[in-house]
């Protein structure tokens, strides 16, 4: 695992520097090999990884895709109901342009679709001097968290 942890820094490392997305032979070989991904619907993939949110878009991007977003309730059953309900899992959502304005990562468009937990969004962490402007699913609900936080994620193609 760490070996396949440092081949994919080197990978996010590139695309950084601007190396064109597309994936070598290596790259593609190195997916394979990491078992941590799981297809729980046509276009959407878990990965079992804790990274950042910066990092886990990164990551996706490499995949040829974002972050998740859902377009209605019937893509988040799909996608709640293959999760595992005690992880947290980064989705492709934030406010870090304008606060509690949640943005797509793919469009940069407000997102239509959002199911959040209980009270949430609530920037809680402010209280602390931070911002929670990242959006992830915490018991199957949405919730802004701290982009630094590391979680599992779902990405989208
Ligand atoms: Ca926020
Ligand atoms: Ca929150």
């Amino acid at each position: 695992m760490a070996k396949i942890q440092k081949d994919m820094q080197v990978i996010l490392k590139s695309i950084q520097q601007g190396t064109p997305s597309k994936l070598t032979n290596k790259e593609n070989q190195l997916q394979a090999q990491t078992n941590c991904e799981r297809d729980v619907g046509r276009h959407f993939t878990t990965i079992k990884i804790r990274k950042s949110w910066d990092d886990a878009e990164a990551y996706c991007r490499v995949m040829g895709g974002h972050l998740a977003t859902f377009k209605n309730k019937e893509e988040f059953d799909l996608i709640t109901g293959e999760i595992d309900p005690s992880e947290r899992y980064w989705l492709g959502i934030n406010d870090r342009a304008k606060e509690n304005n949640f943005v797509s990562v793919d469009f940069g468009k407000k997102v239509t679709f959002f199911e959040w937990g209980l009270a949430e969004p609530n920037n809680a962490a402010k209280d602390a001097g931070l911002d929670e402007d990242c959006v992830e699913l915490k018991d199957l609900k949405m919730n802004d968290s701290e982009c630094t936080g590391e979680n599992f994620f779902i990405c989208q193609n």
